[in-house]
This record gives structure tokens, sequence and C-alpha cells, in this order.
């Protein structure tokens, strides 16, 4: 299988995921400080204090990167490392590191795809309510207009948020992420809040960062019934992807929420505010890794589905996630039909397996390029069907901090010794040299 002439390839992280240096330069705390720090929040008690070292090693991390032959580079900036209070007085360190990191992309080669949100939102906000505030957008907008003063010079493309849908639903209503709340009434606010600073930091970068493109990335989901599921619930299906895709796509593409979570929405929504959020945008970045299995909640809950476990006879990931390269094609082609086929860049995809390394250190992840392999090849097909997708970002550079997983859980194309710091390129990693060098797929 080819990609089309011009496809782009890159890859992606995020801050707190890599950095570390939570005591250098300034660094304000953020909201996942606070959770890691929380017992029996993070498996292992793990938190992002090193994570990989990042903030020291990162220049050895580019070099990975153009090794691998990837152009496009989104990485995320860590806004309480700019702003450790999330407004009023800026870090001057903080602001030079991020400055250092676009000028060693220039000089390999790289195009700086800078991620403003990657939910490490800075604790002083938090203590101010963070997204549950309606300020937040007023907050977000003035970071947005720092970072391009600083960076618009040299950015090739700005994301404004990454997964605002796990910011507001896993955040706010499961808990399961920072700020741990679980309050359904409180995510939707969130919600509206998180989708309201997007469109306001939309209209920043347009004015400060003219002829640079701006996007969003969500992770954009099927949902899949099971056997034991009846025909009368098939509504819910609509409503789960209403509920994960809808409400921050609909507003941006349609100028206002799906009828079916309207409901949630409508308290929180001011005059104007759609309209704000209705701010034309060059792209769309979709994370995709697995299709959700579901069946009706059989308690009274906030919404009435749950998710189910995948089907015996479908292969997994570490995660727990079934892998289905046929449910990205699906995904990219809902996107094709439903939202007037926008220009679709490939922010994250990839897997987490048991990555055993032999004794010369290598890593032979077979598993994870069997999982590229079949997404890769979902991916070319929704492109042969006439899908705008224009390039591949692999989730990820490096093992990281897998949030409320710890470090138990690897991604990366380069495997990290979180004892040593020591980065071995992994047989994925070889494996996505050559799609990359060859624009398509090796036979296999
Ligand atoms: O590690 C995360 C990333 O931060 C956001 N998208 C999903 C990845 C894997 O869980």
């Amino acid at each position: 299988m080819r990609f089309p002439d011009g496809f782009q390839w890159g890859v992606s992280t995020s801050s707190f995921q890599i950095e570390g240096g939570a005591d250098d330069d300034g660094r304000g705390a953020s909201i996942w400080d606070t959770y890691c720090a929380a017992p029996g929040k993070v498996a292992n008690g793990d938190t992002g204090r090193v994570a990989c070292d990042h903030y020291h090693r990162w220049a050895e991390d580019l070099d990975l990167i153009a090794g691998l032959g990837a152009r496009i580079y989104r990485f995320s900036i860590m806004w309480g490392r700019v702003l450790p209070e999330g407004v009023g007085a800026t870090n001057p360190k903080g602001l030079d590191f991020y400055d250092r990191l676009v000028d060693g992309m220039l000089e390999r080669g790289l195009k700086p795809w800078p991620c403003l949100y990657h939910w490490d939102l800075p604790q002083a906000l938090q203590d101010r309510g963070g997204w549950t505030n309606r300020d937040s957008a007023g907050w977000f907008a003035d970071y947005a207009a720092l970072m391009a003063g600083r960076l618009a010079d040299r950015v090739e493309n700005w994301v404004t948020f990454n997964e605002p849908s796990v910011s507001a639903w896993v955040g706010h209503e499961e808990g399961r992420h920072a700020p741990g709340l679980t309050d359904p009434r409180a995510a939707a606010r969130a919600a509206h809040h998180i989708n309201l600073s997007h469109g306001r930091a939309v209209a920043v970068l347009r004015d400060l960062s003219p002829g640079k493109g701006i996007g969003f990335v969500l992770p954009v989901h099927k949902g899949r019934t099971l056997p034991q599921f009846q025909e009368r619930d098939a509504h819910l299906i609509r409503l789960y992807e209403d509920k994960w895709n809808g409400v921050f796509l609909d507003p941006v593409y349609k100028g206002r929420y799906p009828d079916s979570v309207l409901d949630r929405m409508a308290e929180h929504i001011r005059p104007g505010d759609m309209e704000e959020i209705n701010r034309p945008v060059d792209f769309l970045g979709v994370n995709h890794y697995f299709p959700t299995y579901l069946l009706p909640s059989e308690e009274p809950a906030s919404w009435p589905f749950r998710f189910a476990e995948p089907p015996k006879y479908m292969r997994r990931t570490e995660m727990g996630w079934a892998i289905d390269g046929d449910a990205f094609r699906e995904v990219l082609m809902i996107l094709k039909d439903e939202y007037g086929n926008p220009p679709v860049h490939v922010t994250e995809n990839g897997g987490a397996f048991i990555d055993v390394a032999g004794p010369d250190g290598r890593v032979d992840d077979q598993d994870r390029i069997a999982y590229y392999r079949d997404y890769l090849t979902g991916m070319g097909r929704a492109i042969a069907a006439g899908a705008d997708v224009r390039s591949f970002m692999p989730w990820s550079l490096l093992d990281n901090f897998e949030w409320a997983r710890g470090y138990a859980k690897r991604f990366g194309l380069v495997h990290v010794d979180f004892q040593t710091q020591k980065r071995t390129p992994k047989a994925s990693y070889r494996f996505m040299q050559q799609v990359i060098a060859n624009n398509a797929l090796p036979s296999g």
C-alpha cells in the first residue's frame, strides 16, 4: 500500500508525559502533580517529576525524531512552565526552553506543531475552579497570546487542545484523570468552557500568528454493539458518539451541540458563545486507538450506556483496547461524510505492548508493528475512498508517563530505561523508518 504523494509523516509527544524537570527553572505545579501526589490515583505511585527527563535530553530526542525521517513534531507546551500561576508573571526560563526546543527542530528540518494544552492545567488555576470557571476562556486566550508572541515566527501549525473530551469527561465526570472530579454537571460545564477557550484562542492566534495553520485534536471514537445489545438500544451508539465526538466537533464544524446532549449543555451557554466556538479552523487532528464496545447502563447513571469488554475473539493491546484498523477507517469516513471532509492529520495512533528487551538490549516489538500495519491499512483505505487525510504521527516517540497507568504501559517507538534514561529504538522504530522513507507499507 502506497500513500499519496505529499503525504506527511511526523511524531507526537506531550509535555507532562516526557519533560520531567519538575523542580527546574521555576516551573509551576500542574493538576497532574497534585493528582500524582494523591495516594492510590496513579499506578505504582508514579509521578511526572522526572519522566523521560526530556527537559534536559531534548536534543537527543530531536535527533531520534530526525533519524526516524519524520518531518512534523507535535509537542505540547506546559502552561505552568511559562506561566507558573497560569496568569500574570511569566517565567523567562520556561519560555527559553521552548525557544531552544523550536530552534532545535528547525536545525534538524522538523516542522514545529506546538499544542497549547495537553491536560497539564496549572494548579493555581484549578484552585480557582479550573475549566469549570468561565474565566478559563480568558486565561487560555492570554496564554495563547503569550506563546504566539514568542513562537509564531517559527511554528508551522498550532494545536489549541489535545483531547478536550478526555479533560472534560475523564477528568471531571469519571475522576480517572486530574483534577479527579466525579460531577457530571461540572464535566459538561468544563466541556463548554474548553470549547469556548478553543474559540477564543483561534481568534488570538489568527491575529498574532497570521498565515499559520490552527486546529484542535480530538480522539474520534466509534461505538460498537455486542450480541446482547437489543435493537431498542441502538440509539445509545449515537448518544455515545455525540458525547465523545459531537460535543467537540459539532460546535466547531456546525455551530451547535448535538440535539441529544443539548439538555446537558444548554445551561452553560451564554449569548455569542456558539459563534465564538464556530470560528473556522484549518485542520482537525485525529487521535484514534480502539473501537468502544457498549452496553446499556444497568444502574441509574449519568449516561444510559456503559463501557463493555471487547468480544473475546478481538486482539487487544496491553491497555485492554481492542485492535481494529477498520474502526479507524470508519472514523475517518465519518469525518468525510458527516463533517464536510475537513483536512485531517492523524496526530496519535499506536499501542501499548509488553516490550521485553533481548540480551543485546534490543526490543523486537512485532505486536506493535502488526498494530501499525492494521491501522495504516485502515487509513490507506479511507484515503482511497476520498477521506482528506494528510499526515500520520505515531504515538509515541518515547515510552512515557501513561497518566493513571504510570510507566508500566509503554507506547514508544523508542524504549526508555527509566533508571538510566537510556533510549533504545525498537523494531517498530525501524519499521516506521521504512514506512516513512518509502511513503508506503513494506510488504509483510
Ligand atoms: O498517552 C495518551 C496521550 O496523552 C493522549 N492520547 C492517548 C494516549 C494513550 O493513552
